[in-house]
Formats: C-alpha cells, structure tokens, sequence
C-alpha cells in the first residue's frame, strides 16, 4: 500500500458546531476540505488516546445525502494512511446516526465519522456534513471538537493511501497490507440493541390486533432499519414505512420531522383516514416526531411521558430509570417527572454531547432535547426509532389513544404551554448585534415587564459539567419570569447560511384547561420581539418554523 503525503494551505474555518462540521455541499467537495478535517480529527484522537486505538475498528456510516459515497472512499483512505487496521462501512454507506453509536459499542470500536449534516435538506445545491463520535459512540466533546479545530487551522499537509475504491454495496471484506476494511450489514447490530430494550413479542401482537401506524422516513437514513423493525420483525402491514428508500436529496425534501417539512404526514393524521399513532425521523435517524390523530406531541412533553412511563411499560427500564437529563431550552415538563419519582434531573447546554458524560457516570438513563431528539443511554445518541418504540409500548401496554396519554400526563402534573420560533435566513451581523445588545443589557431587564409577566432573572446559561468540570459559557439567554414562565433565546449552531435564531417560550399551568398554545403564549411572544427590535434589526418579525 503507497501513502501519499498531500500539501495543501489550511482552512481556517472547520470548526464543528452543534453537531459536527457543517457547509454546503459544493464547499465540502473543494480538493483538501473533507481530507483536512478527517486528518485534523485523527490528530486530534491522537492526542486524546494511548495504546492501540489504532487496533480497534473504525466506524464510517452516514445518512446517504449526496456525496456520501465519495466521502466514505475518501476517508478510507486517509484512516488506512494513518494506520487504521480495521475500518467498518455500513453497507450501501447508510447508516442513521444511532445506528452508528449502537455498531461503535457493540464493536467496541475506537470512533467513528458520521457523513450527515442530519435535518438540512440534501443535495449538491445543499449541505453536507460530518461529526465525529468517540469511543462511547457519542458525539466528540467539547474539548475533542475544539481540539480539531485547532490542528486542522495548521495543519498543512494529510496522508492518502493510493487504493482501489471499495465495494462498499457489497458485504465483505477487503485487505490492504495488514489492514481490513469491512463492509458490515447495516442492521444487524443496532436491530440487537433495541430488541435487548423492547418487548418486540408484543408489539407484534399489538399489530396483530388491529393497532395502525404510519412512519414517514422522509427518504432518509431511518427508511431501511424501519422497513426491517417496524414491517418485518413487528408485522405491521406492508405500507406502514413510507418514503423508505434513502435519496442523495431526501427527495427534495427538508428531511426535518416538524409540522411544517413532514406536512404530507400531517395532512394524513389530520384527515378521516388517519392510522392510530404516526411519526417520522430526520435525515440522520436521531429526531423523532410523534403525532397522534389530529394529536401533535410536543417533544418536551415526549421526553415527560417516557420518562414517566418507561418503567411501567418498557421491558429495558423496568427496573426503573437512574436520572434524567434535558438541554437548558427543552420544557421543563420532565423536570416534575423527575422531582415525582426522586431522580435527578440534569439541565445541559444544546447539543447531545453534553449528555456522554452523565450517561457513561450512570446519572442518568433518559435525555431529550425540544428539538426532537430523545434517546437514552443504551447508545450515546438521540434515536429516533427508539422514541416510535418507546410510543408503540405506551400505546400497547396502556390501551389508550396517543392524545389520551398526553393529556392524562397534563392532568397529573400539570401542562407546560411551549413552543420554539425559528427566524432563519436572518443577516449575520444584525443578528449578532441582537444578542449581543441583549447580553449587554441583562442586568437592567430584571424587574421589567415582559408582556403580562415581570422578569425575575436574566442571565446567558453557563454549564459546569458535573463529570470532567468543563465549563461552556454563552450557551443560551434566559429571561425568566417567575417560577413559570421563561423565554429563552439563542442563535443556532448547525446552519450553514446566515443565522438563525431560535426563540424558545414557556408557560406553565399547573391546572390543564386545554387553553391553545399560541394563546397561552402570544403576549409573551409579541413582548419579546418587540424587546429585541426584530422588526427594527431584520425588517420582519414572523418566524419561518414554529415547533
Ligand atoms: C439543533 C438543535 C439541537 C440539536 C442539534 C443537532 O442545534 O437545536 O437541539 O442537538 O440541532 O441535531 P442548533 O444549534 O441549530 O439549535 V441534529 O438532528 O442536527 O444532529
Ligand atoms: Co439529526
């Protein structure tokens, strides 16, 4: 096997966000990019491991948007340059984000790269993306990502071994010198976790019986692990999965499961033909959405109805759960969950990688986020089928219909009103400007009014990691009103385009009346734009997403 050594000028700009690095797909493609970030992260794993991580596989898998095969083959064949003796490729290069954390486990792998830029549409004309997870198959930390942004803006020069591309449709193996790359079934051992969880005998029964469902894999990397779970091994009838098949450009489609981009299952749930119970999932597998008839479930309210149900219905928790954790902006409705049950209850900046930490200390079983994401720790991502699965055994083992269980949990502990506004596309500058403004002023906003509501707290979340004591600062504003009410604002660190700025409010009653959210909330929301001038700044004040 030749290695080549490629010199190239650095790139200034491949710090991950959120979620690993993303950029336009046409960007990602310039000769050296994707080659100089795999070589900045296999640096940085270099500083970060002793011993013979170089021994242990190395997972590649990604959410089959276009240009995955060729990153794939690339990154081959740096790993192979730098000593990889085992790299693993999902089949066909598909493999959802939880998929890939269930195969580095199981594997007992070193890492993995992760091709996805998840919920961005696809596409030569769109993003791309890649994350790289550690050897606990969750998300690189803090320190790991900042580590790679560091060598990739010096670096200068990555290895290439000069191979043959692999077969990576064909299951097998291929040797180059001493070292194996393998292409490895997909399904088999992320199929193994979840049924280690849930009783698939009764779910199978549950169809047997008439239960009806839709899942909308929106072209995306869930489509073929469903099709497997939900049609083959669970019975449900051929159909269920619909848009299975994995496209280069999720079909046109934004593959991001909310109300506004999953809009062909939400006509369905809302017309006289709805199936009992549907979801859908993102383009990497880690969001879930969860929808009954004419129900949509609010994913803070998901994350509170699993954490309070899990012991009871789900045959992996019934010994009961270890804590919970949420991202500062998720609803604080699991937090009543917790505080019922005597757990502990975790508060983390976005993004999953803050999880890893109180996951692999056992502090805690269950997490979520308001973005659709909920998982727990039997992978170190948020897992969007295991979220269906998780819904499917409330469904069964209660009997009762998806809204019933929602508002059965908002009679018994109370409902919080929530929604999250998206203004994206905005220009960067004015945008920064906003939140800087806002920072600058939090110390004057305490005892103001906020619509209806005085503000009792304003400050820019800071979170010390309980583990390793990391501390990430600026990681949100919070104005805080009371004990029930807070709006939080933050910029999003997983666009590729401009900013976008999320909005996140909340409002609790402790006495449900089934009040409409946009009505619980809307003074809150007119007080906030007005209070960060969005009109003034952006010309407009209407959210392009609400969730
Ligand atoms: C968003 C969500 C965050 C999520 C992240 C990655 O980040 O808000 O909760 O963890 O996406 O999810 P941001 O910085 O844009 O708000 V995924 O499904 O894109 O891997
Ligand atoms: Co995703």
């Amino acid at each position: 096997m030749e290695i080549e050594t490629i010199k190239f000028s650095p790139f200034k700009d491949q710090r991950p966000g959120t979620s690993g690095l993303r950029k336009k797909t046409k960007y990602f493609m310039q000769e050296h990019y994707l080659e100089s970030f795999i070589q900045a992260a296999i640096n940085a794993v270099r500083l970060f491991n002793q011993g013979d991580y170089l021994q242990a596989p190395l997972v590649i898998g990604g959410d089959g948007r276009y240009y995955n095969d060729q990153a794939i083959q690339k990154i081959i064949k740096v790993a192979l340059a730098n000593g990889y003796q085992h790299i693993m490729v999902a089949c066909t290069g598909v493999l959802s984000t939880p998929g890939t954390s269930a195969v580095i486990r199981t594997q007992k792998a070193s890492g993995g790269f992760l091709l996805t830029a998840s919920h961005n549409p696809g596409g030569m004309e769109h993003d791309f993306g890649i994350k790289y997870n550690i050897a606990n198959g969750g998300p690189a930390p803090e320190k790991v990502t900042e580590a790679i942004y560091a060598q990739s803006k010096e670096l200068t020069e990555y290895k290439v071994a000069t191979v043959a591309d692999v077969d990576i449709n064909k299951i097998g193996e291929t040797m180059f010198g001493s070292a194996r790359v393998e292409v490895f079934d997909a399904l088999v051992d992320y199929t193994k976790v979840l049924e280690s969880l849930f009783d698939f005998e009764m779910l199978a029964a549950f169809f047997k019986n008439g239960f009806t469902m839709r899942f909308d894999a929106m072209h995306a990397a869930t489509g073929p692990i469903a099709k497997h779970i939900i049609e083959r091994i669970l019975g449900a009838a051929p159909g269920t999965v619909v848009r299975a098949n994995p496209l280069p450009d999720f079909g046109g489609l934004h593959p991001d499961p909310n109300q506004v981009h999953a809009k062909e299952l939400m006509d369905l749930m809302w017309s006289g033909s709805a199936p009992m119970f549907g979801a859908a999932s993102d383009g990497d597998g880690d969001r879930n959405m969860i929808l009954g008839q004419k129900f949509f479930v609010s994913p803070g309210d998901s994350l509170a109805v699993i954490a309070d149900q899990a012991a009871s219905c789900i045959r992996g928790y019934s010994k009961g759960l270890s804590g919970v954790a949420r991202s500062m902006p998720t609803s604080r409705a699991v937090d009543l969950v917790a505080k019922a049950q005597g757990l502990s209850c975790y508060e983390t900046p976005t993004g999953w990688k803050y999880f890893g930490n109180l996951m692999d200390a056992g502090r805690c079983t269950v997490c979520g986020e308001e973005s659709f994401g909920t998982g727990s720790d039997h992978v170190r991502e948020k897992d969007g089928l295991w979220a269906v699965l998780c819904w499917l055994s409330i469904l069964a083992k209660t009997k009762l219909s998806v809204a019933e269980i929602v508002q059965r949990h908002w009679r018994k502990y109370g409902r919080y009103y929530y929604q999250r506004h998206d203004h994206e596309g905005l220009a960067l500058e004015p945008a920064n400007e906003v939140i800087a403004k806002l920072r600058a002023s939090l110390p004057s906003l305490v005892g103001q009014k906020l619509g209806a509501f005085t503000i009792s707290a304003a400050d820019d979340f800071s979170y010390t990691d309980p583990i390793d004591s990391s501390v990430s600062s600026k990681q949100g504003i919070r104005l805080i009103c009371g004990e029930d009410e807070r709006v939080v604002i933050r910029l999003s660190g997983t666009g590729t385009e401009g900013a976008t700025m999320r909005i996140y409010y909340e409002r609790f009653c402790a006495r449900y009346e089934g009040a409409k959210v946009e009505d619980m909330l809307g003074d809150t929301v007119r007080a906030t734009k007005e209070l960060l001038k969005m009109k003034e700044m952006f010309g407009h004040d209407e959210p392009d997403v609400i969730t």
